[in-house]
Protein backbone atom coordinates (compact mmCIF):
# COMPACT_ATOMS: atom_id res chain seq x y z
CA UNK A 1 0.00 0.00 0.00
CA UNK A 2 1.09 3.76 -0.63
CA UNK A 3 1.85 5.87 2.18
CA UNK A 4 0.88 9.70 1.97
CA UNK A 5 3.65 11.48 4.26
CA UNK A 6 4.69 15.35 4.52
CA UNK A 7 7.44 16.93 6.31
CA UNK A 8 5.29 19.89 7.70
CA UNK A 9 4.66 17.91 10.44
CA UNK A 10 7.33 18.97 12.00
CA UNK A 11 6.46 22.56 12.03
CA UNK A 12 4.28 21.78 15.34
CA UNK A 13 6.44 20.79 18.59
CA UNK A 14 4.44 22.09 21.09
CA UNK A 15 7.27 21.56 23.74
CA UNK A 16 5.29 21.31 26.62
CA UNK A 17 1.84 19.80 28.01
CA UNK A 18 0.19 19.86 31.04
CA UNK A 19 0.19 15.85 32.42
CA UNK A 20 -1.73 14.68 35.27
CA UNK A 21 -0.76 18.05 37.15
CA UNK A 22 3.01 18.76 35.85
CA UNK A 23 4.50 20.26 32.79
CA UNK A 24 6.11 18.00 30.86
CA UNK A 25 7.71 17.74 27.40
CA UNK A 26 5.21 16.95 24.88
CA UNK A 27 4.47 12.99 23.97
CA UNK A 28 3.26 13.94 20.79
CA UNK A 29 6.60 14.87 19.00
CA UNK A 30 7.95 14.97 15.42
CA UNK A 31 10.30 12.39 16.41
CA UNK A 32 6.97 9.92 16.21
CA UNK A 33 6.62 10.67 12.39
CA UNK A 34 10.64 10.32 11.59
CA UNK A 35 10.37 6.87 13.48
CA UNK A 36 7.47 5.70 11.81
CA UNK A 37 8.58 6.93 8.55
CA UNK A 38 12.21 5.44 8.56
CA UNK A 39 10.02 1.99 9.51
CA UNK A 40 7.93 2.27 6.29
CA UNK A 41 11.01 2.70 4.18
CA UNK A 42 13.19 -0.19 5.69
CA UNK A 43 9.73 -2.03 4.75
CA UNK A 44 9.86 -0.92 1.08
CA UNK A 45 6.50 1.21 1.11
CA UNK A 46 6.65 3.47 -1.44
CA UNK A 47 6.01 7.16 -0.02
CA UNK A 48 3.96 10.21 -1.61
CA UNK A 49 3.12 14.08 -0.61
CA UNK A 50 -0.32 14.88 -0.15
CA UNK A 51 -2.27 16.63 -2.89
CA UNK A 52 -3.17 20.20 -2.19
CA UNK A 53 -6.64 19.68 -1.58
CA UNK A 54 -8.34 23.19 -0.71
CA UNK A 55 -8.98 24.08 2.53
CA UNK A 56 -12.44 24.96 2.06
CA UNK A 57 -12.63 20.67 2.25
CA UNK A 58 -12.31 21.22 5.90
CA UNK A 59 -15.30 23.20 6.33
CA UNK A 60 -17.70 19.90 5.39
CA UNK A 61 -16.50 18.61 8.83
CA UNK A 62 -15.52 21.88 10.88
CA UNK A 63 -16.71 25.11 11.52
CA UNK A 64 -15.77 27.90 9.57
CA UNK A 65 -14.87 29.94 12.96
CA UNK A 66 -13.18 27.06 14.56
CA UNK A 67 -10.89 26.81 11.59
CA UNK A 68 -10.42 30.81 11.34
CA UNK A 69 -8.88 30.59 14.31
CA UNK A 70 -6.71 27.93 14.60
CA UNK A 71 -5.27 29.54 11.77
CA UNK A 72 -5.23 32.81 13.09
CA UNK A 73 -4.44 32.19 16.68
CA UNK A 74 -0.39 32.17 16.97
CA UNK A 75 -0.41 35.55 15.34
CA UNK A 76 -3.13 37.04 17.78
CA UNK A 77 -0.89 35.47 20.60
CA UNK A 78 2.37 36.90 19.38
CA UNK A 79 0.57 40.31 19.11
CA UNK A 80 -0.43 40.34 22.64
CA UNK A 81 3.15 40.35 23.40
CA UNK A 82 3.57 36.75 24.24
CA UNK A 83 6.46 33.72 22.43
CA UNK A 84 6.23 29.94 23.38
CA UNK A 85 3.43 27.58 23.53
CA UNK A 86 0.05 28.29 23.40
CA UNK A 87 -1.91 27.16 26.71
CA UNK A 88 -4.89 27.80 28.01
CA UNK A 89 -6.59 28.48 31.31
CA UNK A 90 -10.08 28.86 31.52
CA UNK A 91 -12.87 26.86 30.15
CA UNK A 92 -16.78 27.24 29.81
CA UNK A 93 -18.28 24.19 32.23
CA UNK A 94 -21.52 23.92 33.24
CA UNK A 95 -22.87 27.02 34.76
CA UNK A 96 -20.81 29.13 32.15
CA UNK A 97 -21.83 30.82 28.55
CA UNK A 98 -21.28 28.57 25.74
CA UNK A 99 -23.03 30.96 22.88
CA UNK A 100 -19.89 33.68 23.17
CA UNK A 101 -16.59 33.97 22.02
CA UNK A 102 -14.12 36.15 24.32
CA UNK A 103 -12.81 38.83 21.42
CA UNK A 104 -9.60 38.54 23.99
CA UNK A 105 -6.87 35.42 23.32
CA UNK A 106 -7.11 33.79 26.51
CA UNK A 107 -10.70 33.40 26.65
CA UNK A 108 -11.33 32.50 22.79
CA UNK A 109 -8.52 29.61 23.17
CA UNK A 110 -10.35 27.91 26.35
CA UNK A 111 -13.44 28.57 24.35
CA UNK A 112 -12.20 26.38 21.40
CA UNK A 113 -10.00 23.39 23.38
CA UNK A 114 -10.98 21.34 26.05
CA UNK A 115 -7.44 20.38 27.65
CA UNK A 116 -3.97 21.83 28.25
CA UNK A 117 -2.07 19.27 26.72
CA UNK A 118 -2.37 20.40 23.26
CA UNK A 119 -0.24 23.22 22.86
CA UNK A 120 -0.69 25.65 19.66
CA UNK A 121 2.71 27.09 18.05
CA UNK A 122 3.38 28.76 15.12
CA UNK A 123 3.85 26.42 12.90
CA UNK A 124 0.83 24.23 14.22
CA UNK A 125 -1.56 25.26 11.38
CA UNK A 126 0.55 24.37 8.79
CA UNK A 127 1.19 21.33 10.32
CA UNK A 128 -2.22 20.06 10.87
CA UNK A 129 -3.51 21.01 7.42
CA UNK A 130 -0.64 19.05 6.16
CA UNK A 131 -2.25 15.76 8.08
CA UNK A 132 -5.13 16.71 6.79
CA UNK A 133 -4.83 17.13 3.46
CA UNK A 134 -2.68 13.75 3.99
CA UNK A 135 -5.24 11.38 4.97
CA UNK A 136 -7.66 13.29 2.15
CA UNK A 137 -5.12 12.11 -0.11
CA UNK A 138 -5.17 8.80 1.18
CA UNK A 139 -9.18 8.44 0.72
CA UNK A 140 -9.14 9.80 -2.72
CA UNK A 141 -6.24 6.96 -3.88
CA UNK A 142 -8.67 4.81 -2.30
CA UNK A 143 -11.02 6.09 -3.89
CA UNK A 144 -9.36 5.75 -7.32
CA UNK A 145 -9.34 2.25 -7.07
CA UNK A 146 -5.85 1.53 -4.41
CA UNK A 147 -7.23 -1.34 -2.19
CA UNK A 148 -5.63 0.55 0.98
CA UNK A 149 -3.63 3.71 1.88
CA UNK A 150 -1.80 4.76 4.72
CA UNK A 151 -2.13 8.66 6.00
CA UNK A 152 1.30 9.20 7.87
CA UNK A 153 -0.18 11.80 9.95
CA UNK A 154 0.95 14.18 12.35
CA UNK A 155 -0.94 16.01 14.56
CA UNK A 156 -3.29 13.37 14.96
CA UNK A 157 -7.05 14.18 14.84
CA UNK A 158 -9.64 11.99 16.32
CA UNK A 159 -10.46 14.07 19.64
CA UNK A 160 -10.58 17.13 17.43
CA UNK A 161 -14.39 17.91 16.90
CA UNK A 162 -15.97 19.78 14.50
CA UNK A 163 -15.51 23.22 16.38
CA UNK A 164 -12.98 22.18 19.06
CA UNK A 165 -9.37 20.81 19.63
CA UNK A 166 -7.75 18.59 22.04
CA UNK A 167 -5.68 15.61 23.19
CA UNK A 168 -3.26 16.60 20.75
CA UNK A 169 -5.62 16.64 17.83
CA UNK A 170 -6.68 20.03 15.78
CA UNK A 171 -8.10 18.79 12.89
CA UNK A 172 -10.05 15.57 12.48
CA UNK A 173 -8.09 13.57 9.62
CA UNK A 174 -10.15 10.56 9.87
CA UNK A 175 -13.66 12.41 9.54
CA UNK A 176 -11.70 14.11 6.66
CA UNK A 177 -11.30 10.99 5.24
CA UNK A 178 -14.31 9.38 5.90
CA UNK A 179 -16.08 12.84 4.41
CA UNK A 180 -13.70 12.55 1.06
CA UNK A 181 -14.67 8.70 0.55
CA UNK A 182 -18.31 10.06 0.48
CA UNK A 183 -17.89 12.60 -1.70
CA UNK A 184 -15.85 10.27 -4.13
CA UNK A 185 -18.34 7.17 -4.79
CA UNK A 186 -19.03 5.89 -1.39
CA UNK A 187 -22.15 6.17 -0.22
CA UNK A 188 -22.06 4.30 3.27
CA UNK A 189 -18.32 4.53 5.12
CA UNK A 190 -17.37 2.86 8.55
CA UNK A 191 -14.71 4.61 10.81
CA UNK A 192 -13.01 2.31 13.12
CA UNK A 193 -11.12 3.94 15.74
CA UNK A 194 -8.59 1.45 17.51
CA UNK A 195 -6.36 4.20 19.09
CA UNK A 196 -6.08 3.68 23.12
CA UNK A 197 -8.14 6.92 23.83
CA UNK A 198 -11.48 7.32 22.38
CA UNK A 199 -12.18 9.24 19.41
CA UNK A 200 -14.53 12.05 21.12
CA UNK A 201 -14.40 14.25 18.12
CA UNK A 202 -15.15 12.01 15.23
CA UNK A 203 -17.89 10.49 17.39
CA UNK A 204 -19.40 14.77 17.83
CA UNK A 205 -18.59 15.30 14.22
CA UNK A 206 -20.54 11.84 12.70
CA UNK A 207 -23.12 11.76 15.83
CA UNK A 208 -26.12 12.49 13.70
CA UNK A 209 -25.25 10.69 10.56
CA UNK A 210 -26.43 7.30 9.14
CA UNK A 211 -24.00 7.62 5.96
CA UNK A 212 -20.88 7.03 8.44
CA UNK A 213 -20.51 4.44 10.85
CA UNK A 214 -18.62 5.33 13.98
CA UNK A 215 -16.57 1.97 16.40
CA UNK A 216 -14.54 2.71 18.67
CA UNK A 217 -12.45 0.42 20.95
CA UNK A 218 -10.75 2.07 23.16
CA UNK A 219 -10.04 2.08 27.19
CA UNK A 220 -12.64 3.13 30.14
CA UNK A 221 -13.22 6.42 30.10
CA UNK A 222 -13.96 5.95 33.48
CA UNK A 223 -10.01 6.64 34.65
CA UNK A 224 -9.07 7.09 30.62
CA UNK A 225 -8.72 10.53 28.76
CA UNK A 226 -10.91 12.04 27.30
CA UNK A 227 -13.13 11.10 30.58
CA UNK A 228 -16.07 12.38 29.30
CA UNK A 229 -17.07 10.51 26.07
CA UNK A 230 -16.67 7.17 24.77
CA UNK A 231 -19.26 4.97 27.32
CA UNK A 232 -20.80 2.09 25.91
CA UNK A 233 -24.70 3.56 25.70
CA UNK A 234 -23.68 6.30 23.80
CA UNK A 235 -25.66 4.90 20.32
CA UNK A 236 -25.71 8.25 18.01
CA UNK A 237 -28.86 10.30 17.78
CA UNK A 238 -31.73 11.19 15.06
CA UNK A 239 -30.70 9.89 11.76
CA UNK A 240 -27.67 8.41 13.27
CA UNK A 241 -29.30 6.69 16.19
CA UNK A 242 -27.62 3.13 16.43
CA UNK A 243 -24.33 4.41 14.03
CA UNK A 244 -22.30 5.22 17.29
CA UNK A 245 -20.80 1.98 19.01
CA UNK A 246 -18.46 2.49 21.96
CA UNK A 247 -16.36 -0.60 23.12
CA UNK A 248 -14.69 0.87 25.90
CA UNK A 249 -11.66 -2.14 27.96
CA UNK A 250 -10.24 -2.01 30.94
CA UNK A 251 -6.80 -1.40 31.95
CA UNK A 252 -4.55 -4.02 31.52
CA UNK A 253 -6.69 -5.57 28.42
CA UNK A 254 -4.07 -7.96 26.14
CA UNK A 255 -4.52 -9.22 22.50
CA UNK A 256 -6.70 -12.19 23.92
CA UNK A 257 -9.61 -9.86 25.20
CA UNK A 258 -8.85 -7.14 22.67
CA UNK A 259 -9.26 -9.64 19.40
CA UNK A 260 -12.74 -11.01 21.17
CA UNK A 261 -14.17 -7.06 21.07
CA UNK A 262 -12.27 -6.63 18.05
CA UNK A 263 -14.14 -8.95 16.49
CA UNK A 264 -17.93 -7.77 17.61
CA UNK A 265 -16.60 -4.25 15.99
CA UNK A 266 -16.04 -5.68 12.50
CA UNK A 267 -18.89 -7.75 13.18
CA UNK A 268 -20.86 -4.65 13.20
CA UNK A 269 -19.41 -3.81 10.55
CA UNK A 270 -20.23 -6.45 8.26
CA UNK A 271 -23.55 -5.78 9.54
CA UNK A 272 -23.64 -1.97 7.72
CA UNK A 273 -21.94 -3.05 4.76
CA UNK A 274 -19.77 0.01 3.83
CA UNK A 275 -18.41 0.98 0.78
CA UNK A 276 -15.09 1.87 2.75
CA UNK A 277 -13.34 1.68 5.90
CA UNK A 278 -11.42 4.64 7.72
CA UNK A 279 -9.05 3.24 10.63
CA UNK A 280 -8.10 5.49 13.18
CA UNK A 281 -4.82 3.81 13.65
CA UNK A 282 -3.24 4.45 17.24
CA UNK A 283 -0.38 2.64 18.48
CA UNK A 284 -0.86 3.59 22.12
CA UNK A 285 -2.32 0.44 23.22
CA UNK A 286 1.11 -1.05 23.01
CA UNK A 287 2.40 -2.74 26.40
CA UNK A 288 5.31 0.08 26.31
CA UNK A 289 3.35 3.01 25.76
CA UNK A 290 4.24 5.81 28.85
CA UNK A 291 0.75 7.26 28.89
CA UNK A 292 -1.47 3.94 28.29
CA UNK A 293 -2.54 1.10 29.93
CA UNK A 294 -3.00 -2.12 27.49
CA UNK A 295 -1.06 -4.78 27.36
CA UNK A 296 -0.52 -5.29 23.16
CA UNK A 297 2.65 -6.83 22.19
CA UNK A 298 4.47 -6.16 18.92
CA UNK A 299 3.15 -9.73 17.09
CA UNK A 300 -0.02 -8.51 18.16
CA UNK A 301 0.27 -5.65 15.92
CA UNK A 302 0.56 -7.71 12.85
CA UNK A 303 -2.49 -9.83 14.14
CA UNK A 304 -4.22 -6.75 14.09
CA UNK A 305 -3.85 -6.01 11.11
CA UNK A 306 -4.65 -9.46 9.65
CA UNK A 307 -8.20 -8.82 11.05
CA UNK A 308 -8.28 -5.81 9.23
CA UNK A 309 -7.29 -6.90 6.10
CA UNK A 310 -10.00 -9.62 6.62
CA UNK A 311 -12.47 -7.07 6.14
CA UNK A 312 -11.83 -6.97 2.38
CA UNK A 313 -12.99 -3.33 2.30
CA UNK A 314 -11.49 -0.56 0.84
CA UNK A 315 -9.51 0.75 3.72
CA UNK A 316 -7.80 4.30 4.41
CA UNK A 317 -5.41 4.08 7.62
CA UNK A 318 -4.86 7.31 9.28
CA UNK A 319 -2.30 7.86 11.58
CA UNK A 320 -3.37 8.37 15.49
CA UNK A 321 -1.27 7.95 18.30
CA UNK A 322 1.50 6.28 19.58
CA UNK A 323 4.03 7.23 22.30
CA UNK A 324 6.36 4.37 23.02
CA UNK A 325 8.54 6.23 19.97
CA UNK A 326 11.39 2.94 19.18
CA UNK A 327 8.83 1.05 18.86
CA UNK A 328 6.32 3.12 17.00
CA UNK A 329 7.21 2.74 13.60
CA UNK A 330 7.88 -1.52 13.81
CA UNK A 331 4.17 -1.32 15.19
CA UNK A 332 2.88 0.58 12.47
CA UNK A 333 4.60 -1.52 9.99
CA UNK A 334 3.45 -4.95 11.27
CA UNK A 335 -0.02 -3.49 10.93
CA UNK A 336 0.32 -2.24 7.39
CA UNK A 337 2.41 -5.52 6.27
CA UNK A 338 -0.95 -7.95 7.13
CA UNK A 339 -2.40 -5.78 3.83
CA UNK A 340 -1.82 -7.54 0.39
C1 LIG B 1 -4.12 11.51 21.94
B1 LIG B 1 -4.37 10.28 21.09
C2 LIG B 1 -3.50 12.30 30.89
C3 LIG B 1 -3.08 13.27 29.83
C4 LIG B 1 -3.63 12.86 28.55
C5 LIG B 1 -3.94 13.71 26.32
C6 LIG B 1 -3.86 12.39 25.65
C7 LIG B 1 -4.20 12.53 24.20
C8 LIG B 1 -4.05 11.27 23.42
N1 LIG B 1 -3.11 12.77 32.16
N2 LIG B 1 -3.26 13.78 27.56
O1 LIG B 1 -5.61 9.67 21.29
O2 LIG B 1 -3.33 9.28 21.18
ZN1 LIG C 1 -4.48 7.74 21.84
Amino acid sequence: MRVIYSPLHARHDGGVELHRGALVPSFESPARALYILDALQQGGFDVLPPRDMPESRLLDVHDADFVEFLRSAYRRWTAGGRDGSMLPSGFPARGLRRDHVPSGIHGALGYYTFDASTPVVAGTWEAALAAARCAMTAAALVAEGDSAAYALCRPPGHHAGRGFFGGYCYLNNAALAAQQLRDHGCARVAVLDVDYHHGNGTQEIFWERDDVLFVSLHATPESEYPYFLGYADERGAGRGEGHTLNLPLPLGTRWREYRAALDMALEAIGRYAPDALVVSLGVDTFEADPISGFKLTGPDYAQLGTCLAAARLPTVLVQEGGYAIAEIGANVARVLGAFP
